[in-house]
């Protein structure tokens, strides 16, 4: 089982990444919520290994970042990243300048 150490969802859109890559593809995990006011000393400065949230715990194993944390997923869980070649290119591309018969705009109406 994994465990997921993040701080609050409406602030810390670092921790929400994680949470809802793994909410979506359905992967189990206990949720860790640690104290965070910027400004003041959080509770996890000591423990967390980039004195950051999020991290991820999956037995011995701890994975900071929460890119890192979605790449260490994806090694286990097919789900996570797109079949689809072009999709998969897509999720670290910047958002593309506006081609209208791009397929990549396809569904960008703005
Ligand atoms: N690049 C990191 C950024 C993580 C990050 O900056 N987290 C903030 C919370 S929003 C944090 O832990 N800040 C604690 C601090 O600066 O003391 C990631 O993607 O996980």
């Amino acid at each position: 089982m994994y465990t997921l150490h993040i701080t609050n969802k409406n602030y810390s859109s670092w921790s929400l990444r994680p949470w809802v890559l793994m909410r979506a593809c359905g992967i189990e995990f206990d949720e860790v919520l640690h104290r965070f006011t910027p400004g003041s000393p959080s509770d996890f400065r000591g423990i967390s290994p980039s004195g950051r949230v999020p991290w991820l715990e999956d037995g011995d194993t701890v994975v900071w970042d929460s890119l890192a944390i979605a790449e260490y997923l994806a090694e286990r869980h097919p789900q996570v990243w797109p079949a689809d070649d072009r999709a998969r290119a897509w999720r670290v591309a910047p958002p593309p300048k506006c081609i209208p018969a791009s397929p990549a705009c396809a569904t960008n109406t703005a």
